[in-house]
C-alpha cells in the first residue's frame, strides 16, 4: 500500500518535471522568419524588420535568385554605407539559414546598386 502511493507521487512528480521542462523549452524555442515574407530577399526589403521582435538563436531565411543575388553579413558601417568590408562572410545559395547572434546583425546584397535600392536589413537581436 504504502509502497504503491510511492510510485504514485513519483510519477505525479515526474509529470510536473516533464511539464516544466516542456513549457521552458517551448518559451525558449527559436523561430525562425522568411526574410521580406512572400517577397523574399528582394530590393525595398529593409523596411521588413519593423515592429518585429528578434531573439538571439532566431533563424532568417533568405530566399533569392542566386544567379542575381547574394547576402553578405556586413557590419554596422557597411550597413550604412553599401561597402563589403574585408573578411565579409557571403552566402550565394539563393536559399541560405542565417542564424542571429545577440545584438545587431547586418545583412546587404552586394551586388551592384543593390543595396542602394534598399536590399539590406538590420535586425537587432535580444
Ligand atoms: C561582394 O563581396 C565579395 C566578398 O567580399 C567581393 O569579392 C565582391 O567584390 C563584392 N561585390 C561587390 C559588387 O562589391
Ligand atoms: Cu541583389
Amino acid at each position: 500500500m504504502a509502497q504503491a502511493r510511492g510510485g504514485a507521487m513519483a510519477v505525479a512528480a515526474a509529470t510536473v518535471v516533464l511539464c516544466l521542462l516542456l513549457s521552458h523549452f517551448e518559451l525558449a524555442q527559436a523561430a525562425t522568419y522568411t526574410v521580406g515574407g512572400t517577397g523574399g530577399w528582394a530590393f525595398n526589403v529593409a523596411g521588413w524588420t519593423k515592429n518585429k521582435r528578434f531573439k538571439a538563436g532566431d533563424t532568417l531565411v533568405f530566399k533569392y535568385n542566386p544567379s542575381i543575388h547574394n547576402v553578405v553579413a556586413v557590419n554596422r558601417a557597411g550597413y550604412s554605407s553599401c561597402t563589403t568590408p574585408k573578411g565579409a562572410k557571403v552566402y550565394q545559395s539563393g536559399k541560405d539559414q542565417i542564424k542571429l547572434v545577440k545584438g545587431q546583425n547586418y545583412f546587404i546584397c552586394n551586388y551592384s546598386g543593390h543595396c542602394q535600392a534598399g536590399m539590406k536589413i538590420a535586425v537587432t537581436a535580444a
